[in-house]
């Protein structure tokens, strides 16, 4: 940016950067781009801040990675005063945080809600992007950040007769602001990934009947939430910088836990059953992290898979019941693991029935039922938790131009293609937080969006001060980098589900895995050692000409 720029970002219609999307990481992308002094626009297609945490409002809905560690860590005031009430926090109180953040740093000022950004083009002559937003205006910006989110695209099912039900239809990430009363209800789900899970037993208390229509069996982890006690805050906050560090450098997915040191086939059946058994009480995500190779190996994998599985024919009474619920057709995690609270027990009550749509898919919805293996289930309202077109879903939907008129949409007809999940060749200046590629939905989100958003910031100040108006990703380095995240995600079991991470929950959607699972720590330090050698990979050039920039 140069200094140029900076008097034309004063005119109203041209900022240095526009962001799209006003949650955990378009927030904290527009602080940081102001404390830099750079102009900036926010457009927020909701009403509010919150991203997912202001869509997903249905019952039971909470975060499952632990409210300490679901936070921003760059503002140690805010950090320190904030008060979580539960170990997992509710998405009331997730989106009263983000409320906070926004009106503690001032940020509303710059972001536009209820508006949607329909289309971004590039132009090559000038290095500026045209922004055409829903209200029909255009401005113009010398980069874009698309903070567009992960899960935020949700997915109605293409279900024969949907549109024909009288009753209420609600999409869990879709969620009506006011409250949903069940009370006296014949509910139907359908869904049963980690909002559905979620919802179920909350619903079930509440309406007349509730029935689930199942197409996978989940493994789920209990989350043992509970009131936070003033000792654990103060844990937290007196550790902050260890469990920060820790969870940024040395924990795979961006969360504070033991790293284990030992793959499970090396205990003994004893030992081992001992070491689930105390994850599995202790509840949540971190079940995973009892061995070192349980997303490696298979007979490893079973082994915590069979724990599980042994856990559900415990809890639920119902042999058949408890039969279809136990989850068989793919290793345990390799479909996000679900944290729930009294999932599987909540098919013991009375209220609840499980349907298998896996054997008996549906055939249709007609005016007041679903109808599968020629059964009609008569319901009143129907709840779809079917889940999002993730990681791509959002920005597909904005009409994305780059170098010589080619669309987003276009070059990743095949599966997303980025350098470092940051940049995609052909299409400079445009950033995307959390994308395809980095590893982002596989860890604490959070961390990797603070991370992302120092990235870009710190790239920007950098182009600044070496007056640089033009970064591309090469096509090269992005081959590369495409190359070893499927590299390593084919030495996991991860690639042997059908997961929304391959994108095989969305019919024609190419399968590739598209998070990277290298780990936060070590793609960190990867990010890092390419902005050290003055952004290798990268194309980068000033107004005048087209320069790579030599090693700083
Ligand atoms: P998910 O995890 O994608 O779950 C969606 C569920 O809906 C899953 O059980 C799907 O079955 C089911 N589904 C999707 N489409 C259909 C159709 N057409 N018919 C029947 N069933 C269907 O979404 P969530 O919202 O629960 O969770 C998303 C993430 O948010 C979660 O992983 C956490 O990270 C937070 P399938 O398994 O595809 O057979």
């Amino acid at each position: 940016m140069s200094a140029q720029s900076a008097a034309a970002s004063t005119t109203p219609d041209h900022y240095d950067v526009v962001v799209v999307g006003a949650g955990f990481a378009g927030m904290y992308m527009l602080h940081r781009l102001r404390g830099l002094g750079f102009t900036a626009r926010v457009y927020e297609q909701g009403s509010g801040v919150g991203g997912t945490w202001y869509w997903n409002r249905y019952p039971g809905a909470r975060c499952d990675v632990e409210s300490m560690q679901y936070s921003y860590s760059f503002s140690e005031e805010l950090q320190q005063q904030w008060t979580w009430t539960e170990r997992y926090a509710p998405q009331p109180e997730i989106l009263q945080y983000a409320n906070h953040v926004a009106d503690r740093f001032d940020l509303r000022r710059d972001i536009q809600f209820d508006t949607r950004v329909a289309r971004a083009v590039f132009d090559e002559r000038g290095n500026i992007w045209s922004v055409t937003t829903s209200d029909g205006k255009t401005v113009t910006a010398r980069f874009v950040v698309l903070a567009t989110g992960c899960l935020s695209n949700a997915r109605k099912p293409d279900i024969k007769g949907l549109d024909r039900f009288t009753g209420k239809i609600y999409h869990t990430g879709h969620w009506p602001h006011e409250p949903v009363d069940f009370t006296g209800q014949r509910v139907g789900v359908i869904g049963t990934g980690s909002s559905g899970i979620q919802s179920v037993p909350v619903i079930a208390e509440q309406a007349r009947h509730v029935t689930v229509f199942q197409r996978t069996a989940q493994f789920s982890i209990p989350a043992r939430n509970a009131e936070l006690t003033d000792e654990e805050r103060n844990w937290f906050r007196a550790n902050y910088p260890e469990v920060r560090r820790f969870a940024r450098e040395e924990a795979k997915n961006g969360i504070y836990t033991e790293i284990p040191d030992r793959g499970a086939l090396d205990d003994g059946d004893n030992e081992r059953r001992a070491k689930f058994e105390a994850r599995w009480q202790r509840g949540g995500l971190t079940f995973m992290s009892a061995y070192n190779n349980l997303a490696l190996d298979k007979a490893a994998n079973d082994t915590a898979a069979n724990f599980v599985r042994g856990k559900i024919a415990e809890i639920v009474k119902d042999s058949a019941t408890a039969k279809l619920l136990t989850p068989i057709s793919y290793p345990i995690g390799t479909k996000r693991i679900c944290i729930d609270t009294d999932y599987f027990a909540t098919f013991n009550r009375p209220n609840v029935t499980l349907v298998d749509i896996k054997t008996n898919p549906i055939e249709e919805i007609t005016e007041t039922a679903v109808r599968s293996g020629g059964e009609d289930y008569e319901l009143d309202a129907l709840v779809l938790a079917t889940g999002f077109d993730a990681m791509t879903g959002s920005v597909a939907k904005i009409d994305i131009s780059g170098r010589g008129g080619q669309t987003l949409n276009q070059k990743w007809a095949e599966g997303p293609r980025t350098y470092l999940g940051l940049m995609t060749s052909g299409f400079p200046n445009l950033f995307v937080i959390t994308g395809p590629g980095s590893p982002s939905v596989l860890s604490n989100m959070i961390v990797s969006i603070e991370q992302h958003v120092d990235w870009i910031s710190d790239c920007l100040a950098y182009m600044r001060a070496n007056a640089l108006e033009m970064m591309e990703a090469e096509r090269a380095a992005e081959d590369k980098w495409v190359a070893h995240v499927n590299e390593v995600a084919s030495a996991t079991l991860y690639p042997q589900a059908d997961s929304w991470y391959m994108g095989a929950n969305i019919p024609g959607k190419p399968r590739i895995f598209m998070p990277y699972i290298g780990g936060v720590g070590p793609y960190r330090q990867i990010c890092n050692e390419v902005a050290a050698k003055g952004y290798e990979g990268f194309v980068m050039a000033g107004a005048e000409q087209k320069r790579k920039v030599a090693m700083s």
